[in-house]
């Protein structure tokens, strides 16, 4: 049963009046007790407190807050195109980018009417962090994590498509991307309010589905298929409940239809678009929308640990669970935003942040709130936090997620994704009281918490290059090398880098190179690889870019193989 109180939806952030209610009624019944006893003196305080338990227990336990989209009407045909909220067709060419075009498509859209971005998809292919080189098949939390990380996006003047593994770097991220909703998986042929929601409030949604050739009319440009093969992304920018089945090769159980910008040209379909069917099942299982786009100065910093995104979900067989990530302020300041992935519809959250982690049990909460919808969230402390250069702080999140036992976003090794080895600043808790290193769980020597953490500084802004500092490295022929090197950056600092390093030997040839992305400053970490079979001295040497755009020098060290 729905409970019949309203609710509003303030930004991303949905105010649950009924729950309130509840709460209210379930935390004072004594209150509510003397309320009715003095509005009606002449029954006895005690009935009137059963009277009260029992108005409480009548009230529906809602599982969540009901979602935005839900009880809501939509008109029976929309086309985003006519209000000029859909950005070029793209071009894949021969490549398997449908994913990035389907991403960049989708963030694109959302600026639109009012601002008109092109997005580089060259420069998103070539630096997503996956294992895969330029293309391939990828979920769009890799897309995510790319935005996410401050990235990009970058322009497509500065890193024109398509150019495999040539792009420029240092490029500045032109916007900030700070949301990007996960829609739940549309289960029935009419089921599609969440979609409908999102492409008027957003703009275009990226959504994977199963294409066969074979089953587009090329007539009318209505597509039908009952493959499974999940293997295109696209972006539905509109709908139309009564398009005809006829349309279709093969005749779906009724009308209906999604229009979709595809990324094949202006020559492929109609226009470049065509019609999905309802019907078609493949479509819908990740519905993704880039829609939280931010100016470039919306905060001063970011702080993470998780460059690669959310890729795993753990937990303590309980909705709810505590997480926290541990960062060294690169400036003076306060964190004044966190933000994290939720799997689930209307996860509630409360974020804390302290000195050290031993200080989280009894810092008060600087945030809280209901997220409607799942994705990646960006949240606003209430009570921004004070941070001063060189010295630790600790971020922590109680999230609850409605309906999944496991609310703790984790960067995990894949198939496509190899984080590197954690640096030991990932931490979780069942109870916020008694901490783990998330490194000491078997098998998440490599994870990392998605926690990441914003910090705002009065007049404070990054104007100076980063710098990375080697340790000077020894090894036997062929054994294992480790290479110490710490990130610093002056105050104030950006928080965050990506840091190249490459090995040469003495005639100057690159025997090996290794691209970290988002690395946070202060951070001291180890590059790990196999020596040389050939004795002799080796040059190890270093450059870093901060999220200002400022490149640090080139620093060197030797290693010595003996
Ligand atoms: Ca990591
Ligand atoms: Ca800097």
């Amino acid at each position: 049963m729905q409970s019949r109180l309203p609710s509003c939806e303030v930004g991303n952030v949905r105010l649950d009046v009924a729950g309130a209610f509840r709460r209210l009624l379930g935390v004072y019944p004594c209150a509510m007790a003397v309320f009715v006893s003095r509005t009606w003196p002449h029954c006895g305080p005690a009935l009137l407190a059963a009277l009260a338990v029992l108005v409480t227990a009548a009230l529906p336990e809602p599982a969540a807050a009901a979602p935005p989209w839900s009880g809501r009407d939509f008109p029976a045909k929309y086309d985003l195109r006519k209000l000029g909220r859909v950005s070029k067709v793209g071009k894949q060419n021969r490549h398997s980018t449908c994913w990035i075009f389907a991403a960049t498509g989708s963030l694109e859209s959302c600026l639109l009417p009012r601002t008109r971005l092109d997005v580089s998809e060259n420069h998103m292919a070539n630096l997503q962090g996956s294992r895969l080189r330029f293309e391939g098949r990828a979920p769009s939390t890799i897309s995510t994590a790319y935005l996410a990380r401050w990235e990009g996006p970058v322009l497509a003047r500065d890193d024109p498509y398509p150019r495999p593994g040539a792009s420029r770097e240092g490029l500045r991220a032109v916007r900030h991307v700070q949301m990007v909703l996960f829609l739940p998986a549309r289960r029935r042929p009419f089921g599609n309010a969440a979609i409908k929601w999102a492409v008027m409030k957003y703009g275009a949604v990226d959504a994977i589905v199963a294409y066969e050739h074979r089953d587009l009319n090329k007539a009318t440009g209505a597509y039908y298929s009952r493959s499974k093969d999940l293997d295109h992304h696209v972006c539905i920018v509109g709908w139309d409940d009564r398009y005809p089945a006829g349309r279709f090769l093969r005749r779906p159980p009724g009308p209906g239809a999604f229009l979709i910008k595809n990324s094949w040209g202006t020559s492929f379909g109609k226009g470049g678009y065509f019609w999905i069917s309802y019907h078609d099942r493949s479509l819908g299982t990740t519905l993704t929308v880039f829609n939280g786009v931010e100016s470039a100065a919306n905060h001063d910093a970011i702080y993470q640990h998780d460059a690669l995104g959310w890729s795993k979900s753990i937990g303590y067989q309980s909705t709810a669970a505590w997480f926290a990530a541990r960062y060294t302020s690169g400036g003076d300041g306060s964190v004044t935003a966190a933000s994290f992935y939720t799997a689930k519809p209307g996860a509630t959250y409360e974020v804390r942040v302290a000195p050290s982690l031993d200080g989280i049990a009894a810092a008060p909460a600087a945030g809280s709130g209901t997220l409607a919808v799942g994705g990646y969230h960006t949240v606003d402390l209430a009570e921004p936090v004070p941070v001063t250069a060189g010295a630790d702080f600790v971020v922590a999140v109680r999230l609850t997620t409605p309906g999944s036992k496991t609310p703790i976003p984790v960067e995990h090794p894949t198939k496509l994704l190899s984080p590197r080895p954690a640096v030991g600043r990932s931490f979780i808790s069942q109870d916020g009281v008694d901490w783990k290193d998330l490194r000491s769980k078997a098998g998440f020597a490599s994870s990392d918490v998605c926690l990441k953490a914003f910090v705002d500084s009065a007049g404070g802004r990054d104007t100076k290059a980063p710098r990375v500092r080697l340790e000077p490295a020894s090894a036997r022929r062929g054994a294992g090398v480790r290479v110490r090197f710490t990130l610093t950056d002056p105050a104030f600092s950006g928080g965050s880098a990506v840091v190249k390093l490459w090995l040469r030997d003495a005639r100057g040839r690159v025997l090996r190179r290794l691209r970290i992305p988002a690395v946070a400053v202060n951070e001291r970490d180890t590059w790990r690889f196999a020596a040389p079979k050939r004795r002799g001295d080796y040059r190890i040497l270093a450059r870093a870019w901060d999220v200002a755009g400022h490149r640090s020098v080139t620093t060197r060290t030797t290693l010595g193989v003996r």
